[in-house]
Parts: structure tokens; C-alpha cells; sequence
């Protein structure tokens, strides 16, 4: 389990409290489609996706990845306690939705490209090396029902 310490909580607080939960949850997730292309057969009703910018425009992919987002949001208010605070999500991406865990690697890794991209030169070594630790802590407690 991951073990974040208070300048990293501190870090993660920082650039948490400037993210804008639907702009920046509807990129990753978007660009999570377009560049794993294979993850678009969870969202199957989700209507166009023949083109990347049909993906990135897509209402449906926007308003799922502003609900990831939120809920990614949790991990920030919980960051002692990811497996408990994921527990009930672990086991409904598992159980009902068949997610390969892998995918939540993926999206967390794509998530620190879209926060890189918009934060810049805010984004330093030390803040990512806590977004990091923290993307890996969220896949480890997402993927923890899995059986
Ligand atoms: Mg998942 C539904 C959170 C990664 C595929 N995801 C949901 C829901 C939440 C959530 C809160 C709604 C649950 C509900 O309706 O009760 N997802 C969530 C997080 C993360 C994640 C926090 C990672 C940080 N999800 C993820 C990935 C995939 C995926 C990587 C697939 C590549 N999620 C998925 C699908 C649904 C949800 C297919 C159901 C969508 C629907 O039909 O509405």
C-alpha cells in the first residue's frame, strides 16, 4: 500500500484544489480511449467514437470521465484510507463490469499527462512523484476485490 507523507499530501492538496473536475476528467478519459483503443469496448453504448475527435467531443465520454474524476476526488479526502474508501467500486468494476485492472494503470497514467499538460511548469519532479504515488495507490485499491 502506498504511504504518502505530509509534504506529499500537501502537494497533491495543492494542485487538487486547481483541477477543473469535468475539463480535466473528460481529457484523460477521452485520451484514454484514443490512445488504448481496446478500452472503448467498455462504453460501447456510448454512441461515436470513430475518430479521435470524435472521442474527445463526445458528450457521453465527458460526462463519465467528470463522474471518474469526482470519484477520484475521494482518494484526495481519503488518502489513509484507498482500499476501504474503493472497496464498494473494486468490486462493482470486478463483479458487473469486467474492467481488466490494468486499465486503471493506464488511466492513472494518462491522467498525470493531462495534469502535466495543463499545470506546466507547476507540475515539478516532487509533485508528480505524490500525483504518482497516489494514481498507483487508487489502481492497487480498485483493484483489490478482483478475484
Ligand atoms: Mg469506472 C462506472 C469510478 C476507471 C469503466 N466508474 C464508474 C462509476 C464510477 C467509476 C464512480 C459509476 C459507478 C456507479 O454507477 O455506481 N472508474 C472509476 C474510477 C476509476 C475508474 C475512480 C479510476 C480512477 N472505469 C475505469 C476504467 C474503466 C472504467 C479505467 C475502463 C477502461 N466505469 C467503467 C464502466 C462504468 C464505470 C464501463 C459503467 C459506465 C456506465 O455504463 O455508466
Amino acid at each position: 500500500m502506498v504511504h504518502l507523507n505530509s509534504e506529499e499530501k500537501a502537494l497533491i492538496n495543492g494542485l487538487w484544489s486547481k483541477v477543473n473536475v469535468e475539463e480535466t476528467g473528460g481529457e484523460a478519459l477521452g485520451r484514454l480511449l484514443v490512445v488504448y483503443p481496446w478500452t472503448q469496448r467498455f462504453f460501447d453504448s456510448f454512441g461515436n467514437m470513430s475518430s479521435p475527435s470524435a472521442i474527445m467531443g463526445n458528450p457521453r465520454v465527458k460526462a463519465h470521465g467528470k463522474k471518474v474524476l469526482t470519484s477520484f476526488g475521494e482518494a484526495v479526502k481519503n488518502m489513509d484510507n484507498l482500499k476501504t474508501t474503493f472497496a464498494k467500486l473494486s468490486e462493482l468494476h470486478c463483479d458487473k463490469l469486467h474492467v481488466d485492472p490494468e486499465n486503471f494503470r493506464l488511466l492513472g497514467n494518462v491522467l498525470l499527462i493531462v495534469l502535466s499538460s495543463h499545470f506546466g511548469k507547476d507540475f515539478t519532479p516532487e509533485v508528480q512523484a505524490a500525483w504518482q504515488k497516489l494514481v498507483a495507490g487508487v489502481a492497487t485499491a480498485l483493484a483489490h476485490k478482483y478475484h
